[in-house]
């Protein structure tokens, strides 16, 4: 059977397939747990970067992060606070270090941000 799953979900999917093949030998599931890729664990990643910009109601911060092993190169994104209050004290040009969780449906929720000087 053919079965297309995107990139971002590829290390996620494996675990839910390998799921689907295990419970298949006991009950018909296998179709159900690749629909389902959501249910895998998000994975936490910690970057260094600076401050670009805010979004409305600082609902998100875009960092220019460095390099994220294991995640990605060197480039701009948002990154969503978990609780605004993270964002307190911290402007733009702010040259930070902070952890967050990839929640695997393209949100990045920021579980700690200190500023570095
Ligand atoms: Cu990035």
């Amino acid at each position: 059977m053919a079965l297309v799953v995107p990139a971002r979900l590829a290390v996620c999917a494996r675990r839910v397939l390998l799921a689907g093949v295990l419970s298949a030998t006991l009950a018909p599931t296998y179709i159900v747990a690749i629909a389902r890729p959501a249910a895998c664990a998000s994975k936490q990643y910690h970057a260094k970067g600076v401050v670009k910009s805010f979004g409305a109601n600082r609902a998100y911060v875009n960092i220019a992060h460095d390099d994220i092993p294991g995640y990605m190169m060197a480039m701009t994104m948002s990154f969503e606070p978990k609780a605004k209050a993270q964002l307190d004290g911290i402007t733009e040009k702010d040259h930070v270090e902070f952890d967050f969780v990839d929640s695997d449906d393209g949100h990045r929720v920021l579980i700690a941000i200190q500023k570095k000087d």
